[in-house]
């Protein structure tokens, strides 16, 4: 029976990657770092109904002898490292720690699996934030990178050990370069979410106005469960490999939040306030991915729209709402911070 380990599994791809993998009869190690609360990550696969089924086991990235136990006990045959900081605004504010966990945290994976599991397929959580500032217009596997984030840095890093590993010690390493994929697990403070959340505030009457930082930037957005798809297609080559995944298809901010206005039956203009403090140090203007690799390499294709994923976003976020899991946030509401976060996921 194949056997798989999930760094990063209380997040929102480790959660939609253990419900697919427990489908596929794996058996399932989620590696779950210390918190003083104890049911802290374990409030999205409870969302799926897979709690009791993920073997829960403490470790964390930045602490290689952890992982090298982790890694000893559960003997996996396949390895996600999905483990990050993954905010882009925050790492410009924890941007040691951002290289610690999303990009050094990925080197401490893979010395745990050469030393201790040299033939589990590994498998990389890269990122379309690795392309920054754009060199070409639609971005490709073989499409320059020029990080503009300390995040992005970071990733980059993880990128190229991985492929270090690779080359070097024979490792069955796969990165999987994702454009940005959401869902309702999604983290509250991702402007997905955040906009969901918002605009199914204001169609309750918890809030009058929803605030946002650059409006302007386009992104490239699919759903974590099509994606999440695709880290595992990636493991099942015979030979490791980069991919794209992404749906070829960007829209602005502005064009997402109107999706999600329209859905209630408002008017974004009644409600949508740019807040020039919400803006970022460095942009990434556009991103636009050429996920035709994958396509062809994987069979993979992406199987929800936009609109069919924003609609599924804000009404998860009315029913929670509805249901007073929610708080009221009041009008100057600028960031999210930890207890906000807890309150707004799904539970
Ligand atoms: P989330 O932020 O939802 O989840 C991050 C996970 O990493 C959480 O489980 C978190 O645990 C865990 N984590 C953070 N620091 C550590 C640490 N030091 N040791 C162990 N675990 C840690 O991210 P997503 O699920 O959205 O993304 C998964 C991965 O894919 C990330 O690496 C992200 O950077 C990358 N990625 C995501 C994209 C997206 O659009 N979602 C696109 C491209 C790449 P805890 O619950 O304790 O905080
Ligand atoms: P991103 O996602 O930075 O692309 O990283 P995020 O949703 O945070 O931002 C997307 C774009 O929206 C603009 N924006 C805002 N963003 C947030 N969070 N909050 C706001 O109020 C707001 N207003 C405008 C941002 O400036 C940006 O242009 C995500 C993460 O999941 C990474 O981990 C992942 O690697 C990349 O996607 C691909």
């Amino acid at each position: 029976m194949k056997s798989a380990l999930i760094t990063g599994i209380t997040g929102q791809d480790g959660a939609y990657l253990a419900q697919f993998l427990l489908s596929k009869g794996y058996i399932v190690h989620g590696m779950i770092r210390r918190s003083s609360t104890q049911d802290r990550g374990a409030q999205r696969l409870a969302w799926l109904g897979i709690a009791d089924r993920v073997h829960c086991i403490d470790g964390d990235v930045s602490d290689l002898s952890s992982l090298i136990r982790v890694v000893r006990d559960t003997q996996p045959t396949e390895v996600y490292n999905l483990a990050a900081q993954s905010f882009v605004q925050t790492s410009w504010m924890q941007p040691a720690l951002t290289g610690l966990t999303t990009g050094l945290g990925c080197t401490n994976v893979l010395e745990a699996v050469r030393l201790v599991a040299p033939n589990a397929r590994f498998y990389q959580a890269s990122s379309s934030e690795m392309f920054g500032r754009i060199q070409q217009p639609v971005q490709s596997e073989t499409t320059p990178f020029y990080p503009r984030s300390p995040y992005g840095v970071a990733k980059l890093y993880a990128h190229w050990m991985t492929i270090n590993y690779r080359e070097s010690f024979g490792l069955h390493a796969s990165s999987g370069i994702l454009f940005n994929h959401e869902s309702p697990l999604r983290g509250i403070e991702f402007v997905t979410r955040k906009v969901t959340d918002g605009v199914a505030r204001i169609k309750l009457g918890l809030a009058r106005e929803l605030r946002l930082g650059n409006i302007d930037a386009k992104r490239d957005w699919g759903h974590a469960r099509d994606y999440v798809r695709a880290m595992w297609l990636m493991l099942q080559q015979e030979v490791p490999d980069d991919y794209i995944v992404a749906t070829g298809r960007s829209v602005t901010v502005r064009e997402m939040c109107e999706i999600a206005f329209d859905h209630v039956g408002l008017s974004l203009t009644n409600h949508l306030v740019v807040d020039p403090d919400l803006f970022r140090p460095a942009e990434v203007d556009v991103l636009i991915g050429d996920a035709s690799k994958a396509r062809r390499v994987l069979g993979w294709e992406p199987t929800v729209s936009l609109e069919e994923m924003v609609r599924e976003m804000v009404d998860a976020d009315l029913h929670r709402l509805s249901r007073g899991a929610g708080h009221v946030v009041g009008r100057s509401r600028k960031t999210t911070n930890a207890r906000q976060y807890r309150a707004a996921t799904p539970a």
